[in-house]
């Protein structure tokens, strides 16, 4: 039999507050590394769950695995993604209050298929009413809706979600999931019109071109071959199969024919919109060059264009021209896109009698935003982040009497969105302004504005010399989690670094309602998130080849660092490694104590202490709280671990004995 302490050198700790070296980020991600070599995807820091991309389907998610989950505390079983569903919904039961799970991390690393696995386990294991049971059969099938119309494949992930989820499921109290809302951020609905290389338009282009039965393809007047339209590129992903999914989705939330074949009527109008060719005259105006096209478009999207033919000529040149007709596309996508949203929130909407308002509780889950501001975004968590276990913490060292110091990254949240002289205003100022380019003004006004300030660097030092290594277009910000660097020459760092820098094309209005739209409704976001009870899942890329199995340590290490996990680990750590409460703790270890053993009557405090002194703790490593045992340092827990092992066989017998003497 392998003894604990092999077992641990194999599969690492499940939870990084155990490790002896709780600094060493080398010892962090070799246990990350041992853990996933095993399949093991899943690790606690605390209460934090952290989750590495397998990259293949593992057997960890069935109903029978959803039951060994159910009820049982946190660290009984190895950690799990239904360990963290299970533990929020019995935190909402029994406090009554609203909980929210975070789910961050880079494009591909896992978010959107954690939120799944817990939207199912919620549809699974909890109790449904009557007259709700086909809830969670509609909260499954809005994902591949939603994915269809707002996911597509990137480099990066051949289903990457192209705009920000926040949903709301909520529940009676009872425990029955009656409702579910959805709220949507930014979608980037710039892929409409233009694709990066290697990466597509949204599914349900393609889901439609491939999987459309030739009676709706002919209505549409579209042919197979998505090479035949400008706005979409060849790049085949099993679009057959996953439009049957998403027809099948729609009936279920409740979408009539005639609202299909609308929605159908739109992608197919977008695309012969995209067809549309321009000609340029002599005095530099426009016109259609292949009108036909326009009756097309006309006749599938059931629309009367005005601005058609001669009629087309217009103050717009060539460029603005398609310029304006892409603008179209986007924003007729844009609105049919929130229109979906808004139609699954109405089939979603909590129909049950306004009595029991007053009585639901929430569990939202939120994921973290794709495009534009991800690393602003990500400040914005790890600010929330801070807060609230800060809060939790120093909550729970107040009621058991301790205090701790931790970093706060307040700092840079405000460097970027105060009023007035944040970058975001500064931003918003410079792109107002009148004049083609106003990068390098755009660059000093931050200097004279923000200059100094220790967490904004740029190539003008503090004594007016200038530093070699860096452009005089380049500024820095040093995030929570390190230096990125932002170039004011927008176009290529935008792409690069998805970052806060304006973009100087004709889009950068956009820039400006983007920006402070994305600043408001995180604004909004926060403030919904601080009322809750919040959940972490931290999810890890281990390669960028989308492979199994492979474990690229220098990737892992940069989100290690990006996520704040080690800063995360060593607030946990700041004061006490492991904490349980005084039953749980006695339960466990009962059998290592003749006192405690098989039953302790008198007070749990008292039985602890008993059982610790029989251990042998030592003042410095332990804490006796209210209600829980702290523990210093993992060793101690260990040598508790490794003796219970060893007992393990006795114990056994002494069970069988009394069993048998029953
Ligand atoms: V993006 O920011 O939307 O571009 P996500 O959402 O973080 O990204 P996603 O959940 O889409 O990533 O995961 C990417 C792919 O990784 C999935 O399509 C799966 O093929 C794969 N994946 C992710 N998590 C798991 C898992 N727990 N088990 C198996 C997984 N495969
Ligand atoms: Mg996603």
């Amino acid at each position: 039999m392998e003894s604990a302490l092999t077992a641990r050198d194999r599969v690492g700790v499940q939870d990084f507050v155990l490790l002896e070296n709780y600094n060493s980020e080398v010892a962090f991600i070799d246990n990350l590394r041992r853990r996933f070599r095993e399949n093991l995807i899943y690790t606690y820091i605390g209460s934090v769950l952290v989750s590495v991309n397998p990259y293949k389907d593992l057997e960890i998610y069935s109903k029978a695995q959803m039951e060994r989950y159910r009820g049982v505390s946190f660290y009984e079983i190895s950690p799990h993604i239904y360990a963290l569903s299970d533990n929020t919904y019995r935190a909402m039961r029994t406090e009554r209050k609203d909980q929210c799970i975070l789910i961050s991390g880079e494009s591909g690393a896992g978010k959107t298929e954690a939120s799944k696995k817990i939207l199912l386990y919620y549809t699974v294991t909890c109790p449904t009413g009557d007259h709700m049971a086909a809830l969670g059969e509609r909260l499954l099938q809005s994902n591949p809706v939603l994915e269809a119309f707002g996911n597509a494949k990137t480099l990066r992930n051949d289903n990457s979600s192209r705009f920000g989820k926040y949903m709301d499921v909520q529940f009676d109290f009872k425990g029955v999931p009656v409702g579910g809302h959805i709220l949507n951020y930014l979608l980037e609905k710039s892929r409409v019109v233009h694709q990066n290389h290697g990466e597509r338009n949204f599914h349900i282009f393609y889901q439609l071109l491939e999987g459309g039965d030739d009676d709706l393809l002919k209505s549409l007047e579209l042919e197979r071959n998505p090479q035949n339209y400008n706005y979409l590129v060849k790049v085949s992903i099993n679009d057959k199969n996953s439009w049957k999914t998403v027809m099948n989705a729609l009936l279920v939330i409740g979408f009539v024919e005639e609202e299909v074949q609308n929605l159908m009527n739109i992608i197919g109008g977008i695309l012969h919109l995209g067809n549309t060719q321009f000609g340029e005259g002599e005095e530099g105006e426009t016109y259609v060059t292949n009108e036909d096209q326009i009756l097309t478009l006309e006749k599938v999207s059931r629309a009367k264009l005005t601005a058609k033919g001669e009629e087309m000529i217009s103050p717009l040149n060539f460029e603005q021209t398609l310029s304006a007709r892409d603008a179209l596309a986007k924003s007729v996508y844009r609105r049919t896109f929130n229109w979906l949203v808004e139609k699954i929130n109405q089939s979603l909407a909590q129909k049950v009698m306004q009595k029991f308002k007053d009585s639901t509780e929430k569990i939202s889950l939120s994921l973290g935003f794709e495009q534009f501001c991800i690393n602003y975004c990500n400040e914005k968590l790890q600010q929330l982040f801070i807060e609230l276990t800060l809060q939790y913490e120093q909550e729970e060292y107040e009621t058991e009497g301790i205090t701790v110091q931790y970093f706060d990254n307040k700092i840079i949240c405000e460097l970027i969105e105060e009023k007035h002289k944040g970058i975001i205003s500064i931003m918003n100022e410079e792109c107002l302004r009148p004049g083609e380019t106003c990068d390098a003004s755009f660059l000093e006004k931050m200097e004279d504005s923000i200059g100094g300030h220790p967490h904004f660097v740029t190539h003008k030092l503090a004594n007016g010399k200038t530093r070699r290594v860096m452009s005089r277009e380049e500024f820095r910000l040093l995030h929570y989690a390190g230096e990125v660097s932002y170039n004011v020459n927008g176009e290529t760092i935008l792409k690069q670094n998805e970052g806060l820098c304006p973009k100087r094309s004709h889009d950068h209005v956009f820039v400006i309602q983007a920006s402070t739209q994305f600043k408001n409704s995180l604004m909004k976001l926060m403030e919904i998130l601080m009322s809750k009870e919040p959940s972490y899942v931290r999810c890890i890329k281990p390669n960028d080849s989308k492979q199994p199995g492979k474990f690229d340590e220098v990737l892992v290490r940069h989100q290690v660092k990006y996520l704040g996990l080690m800063e995360n680990l060593r607030v946990r750590r700041a004061g006490f490694a492991y904490r349980r409460r005084f039953e749980a703790f006695l339960q466990r270890y009962k059998p290592l104590c003749p006192e405690t053993w098989p039953n302790w009557n008198g007070c749990l405090s008292d039985g602890v202490s008993t059982l610790v002194e029989h251990l042998g703790y030592t003042p410095e490593e332990y804490k006796l709280g209210r209600s829980k045992i702290f523990i210093r340092f993992p060793k101690t827990l260990f040598t508790t671990e490794d003796a219970l092992e060893a007992k393990k066989p006795e114990i056994a017998l002494i069970l069988q004995k009394s069993w048998r003497g029953y």
